[in-house]
């Protein structure tokens, strides 16, 4: 017997950035084909009675096996980070292709798609990481990259392998602005961080703890700063990642009250972790070294507010996967390192949503819709994926999540599908649980079990950015 319809989800409670309304889906060749009441019967059909409806989710921006310097290795290749995203109902993945000193672009992207095919198991696009900005990638590599689908790029303030100087930044941004890309910047002042960690150092305070005193939020604020005057100058939109608390949030909204188009993005960690995290003169604070780094009570509530209020656009997780007992993760060589050498990043794409979804809608700190733009919606709309991910609407991609909102959860690493041996989240307890995801139509996880394959995720090739 034909039916209409390949899949049928029956009695769905549907959320999305702006609208809620009950009805039954009907998906056909991977796409949403129908919203209605009682739709004819699908070859298959699930029943969502009880539970909530929500468009997957897109975590804009991960690092997934990025080739690494120094004897560092990520955990996470795209099997088993996608796994674990669409294990916390996410659908849509933008990690970065980052290109090295001296060498090309296009070169980066190459290597990022084999890394990348029969692997993933939901779809991903990506993001290029400028990393040497030589004439011949500012007027070719770059523009080509756009015009095929590479419509982002972040670029660093410090570290030395990847930072930018103040001029290369505006060439970059220029760029941009000619080809309608988005420039994602990491906003910290790399010479300040270089004395202060000198300091620290030379006074032998070297343990975990010292990572936050060498990058205090001084060095965050100044960053943003200049960020921001340089987007000012070139007349182009920028978008401040992973930023983490009060002194950056000021500056960003002092743009907005200018009329500058800049827009944020925060992560978990600034909301669930601070430095106490990075503990006392033990080495276990070494799971939570990131940088920026967690802040305090203070500076978590300033971004809660942030979120509340429309500071940030986006909400992602940086999940940067080093394993903590391991000699390519946080103990480099098999040692216990000095702060600075400690690889720098930790795990969350499949906490990043059950966390802002239980801290924010199950709190009443966000509603169900500033939820679902700042995880999907928004995300897909800024790195030009929209309408084919973002939400639930005749003609999208059926990446849909069906969430319980009353199942508690105590986060464990044992239950979490990544391949780091640790959570920064271990013991928290949250309510609301992405119970089934769907990628174009297909379960790929169900009840905290993985039940998706290897390759079936698709690469986007990104639209010019809506912002
Ligand atoms: N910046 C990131 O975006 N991710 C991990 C570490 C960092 O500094
Ligand atoms: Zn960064
Ligand atoms: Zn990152």
């Amino acid at each position: 017997m034909s039916t209409a319809f390949d899949l049928v989800i029956r009695n769905a409670d549907v959320a999305t950035a702006s609208d809620r309304f009950q009805c039954d889906i009907g998906i056909r060749d991977g796409k949403i084909e129908a919203l209605g009441k009682q739709l004819p019967a699908g070859a298959e059909e699930i029943d969502a009675s009880g539970l909530l409806v929500l468009p997957g989710g897109v975590d804009a921006h991960c690092h997934l096996d990025q080739p690494m310097p120094d004897g560092m290795r990520m955990a996470d290749d795209f099997f088993s980070g996608t796994r674990s995203a669409a294990c916390g109902g996410t659908t849509t993945v933008i990690p970065f292709a980052a290109q090295a000193k001296g060498g090309s672009l296009n070169a980066a992207v190459e290597d990022y798609h084999a890394r990348a095919a029969g692997k993933a198991v939901i779809d991903y696009a990506f993001h290029l990481i400028v990393a040497d900005p030589t004439p011949q990638v500012l007027q070719e590599e770059l523009p080509n990259l756009i015009r095929q689908g590479y419509t982002s790029f972040k670029i660093y303030m410090t570290y030395d392998d990847l930072k930018l100087n103040d001029r290369e930044i505006l060439e970059v941004l220029s760029v941009a602005r000619e080809h309608k890309a988005l420039v994602m910047i990491h906003a910290e002042n790399s010479d300040c961080i270089g004395w202060l960690t000198d300091r620290l150092s030379q006074a032998g305070q070297t343990a975990p703890k010292y990572h936050a005193l060498s990058r205090p939020m001084a060095v965050e604020r100044e960053a943003t700063h200049r960020a921001i005057t340089f987007s000012e100058l070139v007349d182009v939109p920028i978008l401040i990642v992973h930023v983490s608390g009060r002194e950056a949030i000021e500056q960003i909204r002092w743009a907005h009250g200018r009329g500058l188009r800049i827009y944020a993005e925060t992560c978990p960690q600034y909301l669930f972790l601070t430095e106490h995290d990075l503990g006392g003169e033990g080495y276990h604070g070494a799971k939570c070294v990131c940088s920026p780094p967690p802040r305090d009570h203070e500076n978590q509530k300033a971004v809660w507010d942030g979120l509340t209020n429309g500071v940030f656009s986006i909400f992602s997780s940086d999940h940067a996967p080093f394993r903590y007992d391991d000699a390519q993760g946080k103990k480099l060589g098999g040692k216990e390192q000095p702060f600075q050498y400690i690889p720098n990043g930790i795990p969350g794409l499949e906490t990043r949503l059950p966390l802002l979804f239980s801290g924010g809608v199950m709190a009443g700190r966000l509603d169900v819709h500033q939820f679902v733009a700042l995880t999907s919606t928004n995300p897909a709309k800024m790195y030009g994926l929209y309408p084919r991910k973002g939400s639930i609407m005749i003609g999208a991609d059926a990446d849909i999540v069906l969430w319980d909102t009353k199942c508690k959860v105590v986060i464990n690493n044992a239950l979490l599908h990544h391949e780091v041996d640790y959570t920064p989240y271990e013991g928290t307890t949250v309510q609301g649980w992405p119970v089934l995801t769907l990628s174009r139509g297909k379960v790929v996880s169900k009840d905290q079990s993985f039940v998706g394959t290897a390759g079936s995720g698709q690469f986007l090739p990104c639209g010019t950015p809506s912002i």
